[in-house]
């Protein structure tokens, strides 16, 4: 396979750290492509466990190039300690092993302050629950024309004039929240001192990447969030303020769409969400703390406690479509050992209606119903499996039906964090 895109296909941790990786050892090229770091990848190589934000999970691999791409919005600061503690775990990093687009939105102490002035200031309804990182506000200089971008750290004049214009629109902003004004000459003398360090990544992007196409080299896109965080296509505005769907992949690096060869969809066995936000199969019973406990359900960026619900297959064929996801890789199937009867949800009910697709309005998604097929669970437990025999029949049942509700079949299953915990479907 040459070129591949892997993508959350719920509402984010999926469990795509570790199937990146595991790709990753055939690529030659991981490529971030939206998002931040508010993403949390965890990868565990060898017994050794490293959690990625900003870093794309090739950095862990030897020998590979690791891209930050445009799409994604990049805090200097956050990324130089992520680079330290990775070195610290004898990683190498260098400016031929990472490159980060020259035209990347940069977010600033000012964006983080804020996204958390605003979450701190809503009201229960209109509070998002985002990860604090100043995600949104990054994006939102980057379509008002106004970001500072990884170029514009090379020439101190550009620098400054780029800082005024944030600060135009930001001052009167922060004065309305009561967050102190920005101290100017404070903010430009830190973007200096970071210069230094991020400028020998810089790159251009788009041209190194269509230039290893040429030569045959394999890019592996690598996905944050889920598609249902996408900013057109997830549950607005409970949202991520990128486009997370794989078409983002070829926009956020500087290729064309004929560039993805595949798209796989990293697929958790059951559901969660972090955050706030309509979530049909939210279980707020027993059930629902087990998927917790038992699948370690707490985010990688904050710690937070994420919410668990039943496998959602309706809003899975939903992301499968805007994706245009070829085949799935099942993570954490392992977490539903021992649970005597499982529930899937095909579809909803809204005002005496079915539906076979989650609506677009706000206020229909939260009055949607589950509608729900059971089916026997199994005893034995499928942590570590390596091939379909290594299963009980009906775990490979309800991997089967997961497959002809979603209209789309499984490449992979994911059996534990360990790496070679994989089973091949063929
Ligand atoms: P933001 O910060 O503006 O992107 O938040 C907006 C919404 O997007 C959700 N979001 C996430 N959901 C799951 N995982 C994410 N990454 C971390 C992880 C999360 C963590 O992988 O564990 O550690 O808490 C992620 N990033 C953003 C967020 O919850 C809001 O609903
Ligand atoms: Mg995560």
């Amino acid at each position: 396979m040459a070129n591949v895109v892997v993508v959350g296909a719920q509402w984010g941790d999926e469990g795509k750290g570790k199937i990146v990786d595991w790709l990753s050892s055939r690529a030659d090229v991981i490529a971030r492509f939206q998002g931040g770091h508010n993403a949390g990848h965890t990868l565990v190589v060898d017994g050794k466990v490293y959690k990625l934000h900003a870093l794309p999970s090739g950095v862990v691999r030897g020998g590979k190039l690791s891209v930050i791409g445009n799409g994604v919005v990049l805090d200097p600061w956050h990324l130089i300690k992520e680079i330290e503690t990775v070195r610290a775990q004898g990683v190498v990093i260098s400016p031929e092993t990472l490159m980060i687009a020259e035209n990347t939105p940069l977010i600033l102490p000012i964006h983080g302050e804020l996204d958390r002035a605003r979450e701190e200031a809503a009201s229960k309804g209109t509070k998002i629950g985002t990860t604090g990182r100043g995600i949104g506000p990054a994006y939102e200089d980057k379509v008002g024309r106004r970001s500072v971008r990884v170029a514009d750290l090379a020439d101190e004049a550009t620098l400054e004039s780029r800082v005024d214009r944030a600060l135009q629109h930001h001052d009167p902003l922060r004065k309305g929240l009561g967050i102190e004004a920005v101290d100017r000459d404070a903010l430009v003398a830190q973007l200096k001192e970071i210069a230094k360090e991020i400028l020998p990544y810089g790159a251009p992007v788009w041209k190194v990447l269509n230039e290893k196409r040429k030569a045959g080299k394999r890019i592996l896109f690598e996905g944050a969030q889920g598609a249902l965080l996408d900013i057109d296509f997830g549950t607005y505005p409970f949202v991520t303020s990128s486009n997370v769907i794989a078409g983002q992949a070829a926009t956020g690096v500087g290729m064309g769409p004929g560039a993805i060869n595949y798209v796989l969809g990293i697929v958790k066995a059951y559901t969660t969400r972090v955050g706030e936000g309509p979530f049909p199969t939210e279980l707020d019973d027993d059930n629902g703390q087990r998927l917790g406990e038992r699948g370690h359900e707490f985010g990688t960026t904050t710690g937070r406690k994420r919410r668990c619900g039943w496998f959602d297959a309706a809003l899975v064929r939903q992301t499968c479509a805007t994706s245009g996801i070829k085949g799935i890789c099942l993570t954490k199937l392992d977490v539903l050992d021992g649970f005597e009867t499982l529930k899937i949800c095909t579809g909803y009910e809204l005002d005496g209606k079915q539906l076979d697709y989650l609506p677009t309005a706000a206020d229909q998604q939260a009055r949607c119903k589950p509608v729900y097929e059971e089916m026997p669970g199994w005893s034995e437990s499928t942590e570590g499996a390596r091939s379909w025999n290594d299963l009980p029949a009906n775990a490979v049942k309800y991997v089967r039906r997961i497959e002809e509700l979603i209209e789309c079949p499984a490449a992979l299953v994911s059996t534990s964090p360990e790496r070679d915990d994989t089973i091949l479907v063929t």
